[in-house]
């Protein structure tokens, strides 16, 4: 399929578009029928990341969440009714390692790109990706629209930066800005470093005998773990109502890392103690020690409920990675043998 032309189709631009989710969006808003335009920054490497499958339905635009220009030429180009903000430095545990990164791309570039549409398009609607993350030393549990904020990591406190921002700009000017604030969401396009995937990557190279081990930290962290594709679909909702507002998304159950891993193993049918090693490299300077969210006004007001539960969501990552491990083992058995060492995510 082509690029999509059409006088009456509504045009969506997505940030964040190599990612899991804005592919999964990307997905979704096409299947609606929407024109989807891209944003995707310059690597050196040609870099469609998740929406490889979809690059000849998209029309890409390069532009940087830092660099304010750029976004202000993005939005002329797209001419987007609806504009989703899912660029992000994503990955809690970096955002020690580059705090003043994250601040910019998390924070700061959320105002740049709120200023650009209120300069070029302030009719266009706006989704912020927020994030459960920014509940951090949770005030309450289950945690809903309404709990104090109190982040843990300079990602949650860029994130909660953006969030306010995103507040503010429906509050002080006439424009349609949401946040949806998403507990954690997976699926088999989970980046390698977060621990789902860690896991479940982990656990077919263990099966097929590539490595003997996975190294991880907080077994006892717990998360509220949904399915990105049902996320994307509440982000959507979000922009058809017929006022802005913020929501969290959740399934409103919790589990702890060693559920996840235990069950990941089962799947294969080994028992997890005999490979989990405790590695202090994966243990967080401040740790979010429970996340469970309660959704209820989304599913009020949106009609949204997620479709794949912990156990689904499990078997589909296992599953996909198992199918994964096996073509890396069948395209590199007669060659390079380096790729199966142990990972050092
Ligand atoms: P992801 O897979 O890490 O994707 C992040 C995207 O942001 C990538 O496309 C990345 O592009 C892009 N990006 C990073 N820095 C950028 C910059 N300076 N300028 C332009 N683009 C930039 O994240 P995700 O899991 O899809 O999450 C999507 C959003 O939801 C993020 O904002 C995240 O913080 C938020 N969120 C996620 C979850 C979750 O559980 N997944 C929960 C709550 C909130 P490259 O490919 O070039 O790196
Ligand atoms: O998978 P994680 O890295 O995700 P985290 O930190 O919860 O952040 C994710 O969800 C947020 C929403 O709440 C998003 F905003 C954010 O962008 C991201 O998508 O870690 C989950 C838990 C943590 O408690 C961590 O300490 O797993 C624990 N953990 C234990 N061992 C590990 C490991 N995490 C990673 N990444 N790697 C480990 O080896």
């Amino acid at each position: 399929m082509k690029f999509r032309e059409g006088k009456d189709m509504k045009r969506a631009l997505i940030t964040g578009i190599t990612g899991q989710d804005g592919s999964y969006l990307a997905e979704h808003l096409l299947d609606l029928g929407y024109q989807v335009c891209g944003l995707r920054r310059r690597s050196s490497q040609l870099n469609y990341g998740c929406s490889e499958h979809l690059k000849d339905d998209i029309e890409f635009i390069y532009a940087d969440m830092t660099d304010m220009g750029s976004l202000i030429r993005a939005i002329d180009k797209a001419k987007p009714d609806e504009i989703y903000n899912l660029a992000a430095q994503s990955f809690v545990q970096t955002s020690w390692e580059q705090p003043i990164l994250t601040s910019q791309i998390d924070g700061i570039g959320v105002s740049k790109f709120l200023e650009a549409i209120r300069m070029v398009k302030p009719r266009s609607r706006f989704y912020q990706a927020s994030t459960s993350e920014m509940f951090g030393k949770v005030q309450e549990t289950p945690q809903t629209e309404k709990t104090p904020f109190y982040p843990r990591s300079p990602y949650g406190i860029a994130k909660l930066y953006g969030h306010w921002m995103t507040i503010n700009y429906r509050e002080s000017y006439p424009m349609f800005t949401c946040s949806g604030i998403l507990f954690n969401h997976e699926s088999p396009r989970r980046g390698l470093e977060f621990v789902t995937r860690k896991i479940t990557h982990t656990v077919a190279r263990i099966k097929y005998q590539q490595v003997n081990e996975l190294r991880l930290g907080n077994l006892d962290a717990k998360r509220d773990w949904g399915f990105a594709g049902d996320y994307v679909k509440a982000m959507h909702l979000m922009l058809q109502q017929e006022t802005p507002d913020d929501y969290v998304i959740a399934t409103g159950e919790t589990h702890t890392v060693r559920d996840f891993v235990e069950q990941a193993f089962k799947y294969v049918g080994l028992n997890y103690k005999d490979y989990v090693v405790s590695d202090q490299r994966f243990m967080r300077p401040a740790e979010v020690e429970i996340l469970l969210g309660d959704s209820s006004k989304a599913r009020k007001k949106l009609g949204w409920k997620p479709e794949i539960n912990f156990e689904q969501l499990v078997c589909m990552m296992v599953e996909e990675d198992l199918r994964v491990v096996y073509d890396e083992v069948a395209r590199f058995d007669h060659g390079n043998k380096r790729v199966y060492g142990q990972l050092s995510i």
